[in-house]
């Protein structure tokens, strides 16, 4: 948790294996490739949810096995990791400028927990001079909500900070949705913070359009295989201070919900704005048919 953010999770993933290249001594493949899958071993248990961690780490890892030293190995590792890293940089700027375009001049715009793609969105419509306000949720047991409403102030722009549980009463008020993604499941639903896919029924109830803003590494080719989205669920103690509630009671705490693709009006992703039901197409392009096949 002292990374957040599905984007800054998987550029942090990248990072590490980066380094592991750079700082990595000995000349032994065999060790070197052992020590590898261990450090993807140890990032990829760190959160389970969010693919963009797992899709930052194979492509930092890419092609080591293939090197003939491991010298190159480690060459390719960092060239890699700089490139992902570089890239998604790059594809919250795009996305930012694609979905701004979705935001016209006195909307009002809802967003969920603290996404700096989605925040990115609204910040660019702003500083393209539409006049906007902004409405945030609190997002519990975390709060990054307050994150969230930091960031959109110091853009200047208008914005309110609400309790999750007001989100009906306020979605009246409401013209658009804006929210970032954890995962895309190959059937285009939505993974995210705990929380959105309540907004999302509440969107489609009061005919709001849903967006969710999301880089295509966040795209999961591991869903296309069968594979399930594991929740992360976290400590109660998040939720309860000890000694509040008998110890009889059950808390449960997941920290991520499942929006599915008949409540989202468009993916905004970097290669452009696309429906959840072109997801799978967008997979074939970037993962590659062979390559899905083994997942
Ligand atoms: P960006 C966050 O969760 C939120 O669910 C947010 O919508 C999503 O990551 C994407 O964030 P967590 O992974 O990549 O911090 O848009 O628990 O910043």
């Amino acid at each position: 948790m002292k990374i957040r953010g599905a984007g800054r999770i998987a550029r942090a993933g990248a990072g590490a294996i980066g380094s592991f290249a750079k700082d990595y001594q000995g000349n032994d493949m065999a060790a070197f490739l052992k020590d590898l899958e261990e450090v993807k071993k140890t990032l990829l248990d760190s959160r389970p949810t969010a693919v963009s961690l797992w899709n930052g780490v194979q492509a930092s890892a890419k092609g080591a096995k293939e090197a003939s030293s491991v010298d190159e190995a480690r060459e390719i590792l960092i060239r890699n990791s700089e490139r992902f890293i570089a890239e998604s940089n790059e594809a919250v700027k795009t996305i930012a400028s694609i979905g701004a375009k979705r935001i016209e001049d006195g909307d009002t715009v809802m967003t969920h927990c603290n996404s700096s793609v989605a925040i990115g969105v609204i910040a660019e419509a702003h500083r393209q001079g539409k006049d906007i306000k902004v409405y945030a949720t609190e997002s519990r047991p975390w709060r990054q909500g307050i994150l969230t409403v930091n960031d959109l102030a110091k853009e200047g722009i208008d914005t309110t900070l609400i309790i999750d549980s007001a989100v009906r009463l306020v979605m009246k008020k409401v013209d658009k949705v804006f929210v970032g993604a954890d995962t895309i499941t190959s059937h285009g639903s939505l993974i995210n913070k705990i929380g959105t896919s309540q907004i999302a029924l509440m969107a489609k109830e009061a005919r709001v359009q849903f967006y969710a803003c999301s880089e295509t590494y966040k795209f999961s080719p591991l869903t296309l295989g069968g594979d399930m989205v594991k929740i992360e669920e976290r400590e109660i103690s998040e939720v309860v201070r000890p000694g509040e509630i008998p110890d009889s009671v059950k808390v449960f705490n997941p920290v991520f919900d499942v929006t599915p693709a008949e409540y989202i009006d468009g993916i905004v992703t970097e290669i452009g704005l696309i429906s959840p039901g072109s997801v799978y197409h967008v997979m074939e392009r970037k993962f590659g048919t062979e390559m899905m096949k083994e997942w």
